[in-house]
């Protein structure tokens, strides 16, 4: 990894998904921004290709692909449209507390299930009261008898009202803070568990975020992660692991942005010559050339260090909010190039630009990823 040269298999993965950026993401990401609906044809598309559910291992019937690789993926993917990539996100995010904590029962009775199709996942951990400050989580979690009854709302939860499975984030007891939560594996058919309010967003528009409303949920003691107490851990843990990808999607969409703006400056003639002609426009080219090879050089380390067995959480954090900084200010200066047109829907870069701006709150606002890098330094 450290000599920059990808393995073979990884250049195979990587044009699979760039191929399949091509032809069946970016021809429908306009309509599907619009419409504001996933695009269903798209993800049955991709579980045939061997695009979905990427860290789940070969023998549990997801693809068994390393972090490295998978981020890889993840870039060509989020090229084509982002809210496609957070759609197939979800399901990585959403089956990670099982791979981190599930038993091998608990991922042998849930994971080939949900691989056998094209379904999706859903991480229920964030709430009115709990987004930044995970141990703030009010949905509750009684035990009776050989279940836990379920009781609370979730927001702004990617495939909220699609999901065939949920990972599901409640506390036992709030008084004990962090202490107090639990993660569930929740499927989709539990009575008691559906989606509730679907958000109209800025950008990102064909990823379904929704309320997930829990009403007297009954979760058997069989579906607990871990023990009780240990959910803040499991979701700390999976946000290490999925962080990196958040990066890689923003460096995707940068790329994006980038190769937008460089097409039509090439060909947009302006006093006689190019707009590419202009040191004021090569330099923001080439500013954005660096910054984004700098961001993925920083998702790569992280996916690296996961893909070795090392903890990652610095360096994800680091990845995430440089790459999603990045991207936002590629999608910015990409329309700035591009003026007037740029601001147009006729040009694909609006809407990178509505898309760029979620990248510096989901998963953690890039203000959490500071507090994560400083934490870790400074201790
Ligand atoms: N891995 C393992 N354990 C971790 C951990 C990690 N990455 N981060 C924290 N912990 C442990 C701590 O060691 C501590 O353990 P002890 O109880 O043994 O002391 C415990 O968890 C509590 O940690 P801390 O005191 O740091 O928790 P805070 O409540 O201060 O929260 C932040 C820390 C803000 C970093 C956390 O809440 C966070 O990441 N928030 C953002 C969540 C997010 O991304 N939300 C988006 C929605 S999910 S799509």
């Amino acid at each position: 990894m450290i000599s920059f040269q990808l393995t073979e298999e990884q250049e195979q993965m990587q044009k699979c998904a760039r191929d399949f950026a091509a032809a069946e993401i970016i021809p429908i990401a306009a309509e599907y921004d619009e419409k504001e609906e996933i695009p269903w044809q798209v993800i049955e598309k991709a579980y045939e290709a061997g695009l979905m559910n990427l860290a789940i291992p070969e023998e549990l019937g997801g693809q068994g692909i390393d972090p490295l690789t998978a981020a890889i993926i993840t870039e060509e993917i989020a090229y084509g449209c982002l809210g496609v990539n957070g759609t197939f996100g979800a399901n990585e995010l959403a089956v990670q507390p099982i791979l981190i904590a599930g038993t091998e029962e608990q991922k042998k009775k849930f994971l080939p299930d949900f691989c056998a199709k094209p379904q999706l996942a859903a991480f229920g951990l964030t709430e009115p009261e709990a987004g930044s400050d995970v141990a703030n989580v009010q949905t509750r979690a009684v035990r009776d008898g050989d279940y836990y009854v379920l009781n609370g709302n979730k927001c702004f939860i990617t495939n909220g009202d699609s999901a065939a499975l949920y990972t599901i984030f409640a506390t036992i007891d709030k008084s004990l803070g962090h202490k107090g939560l639990c993660a569930f594996i929740v499927p989709g058919d539990t009575p008691g568990i559906r989606g509730g309010k679907k958000e109209q967003k800025m950008g990102d528009r064909c990823s379904e975020v929704a309320e997930v409303i829990l009403e007297d949920v009954r979760v058997p003691v069989a579906n607990l992660l871990g023990k009780e107490g240990d959910g803040f851990k499991i979701a700390m843990e999976t946000l290490d692991v999925t962080r990196p990808g958040i990066g890689a999607a923003a460096v995707g969409v940068a790329r994006r942005a980038f190769e937008e703006a460089k097409k039509y400056s090439l060909q947009r003639i302006q006093f006689g010559k190019p707009i590419a002609a202009n040191q004021a426009i090569q330099f923001m080219f080439a500013e954005m050339a660096t910054k984004i090879d700098a961001a993925r050089l920083l998702v790569w380390r992280s996916a690296q260090y996961l893909a070795i067995g090392l903890r990652a959480s610095k360096e994800g954090s680091m990845a995430k909010f440089y790459a999603a900084d990045i991207a936002m200010e590629a999608t910015v200066d990409a329309l700035q190039i591009m003026g007037g047109s740029g601001y147009m829907r006729d040009y694909p870069v609006e809407k990178l630009m509505r898309d760029a701006k979620i990248l510096q709150i989901y998963e953690g606002t890039n203000q959490v990823q500071r507090m994560v890098i400083a934490r870790e330094i400074l201790k």
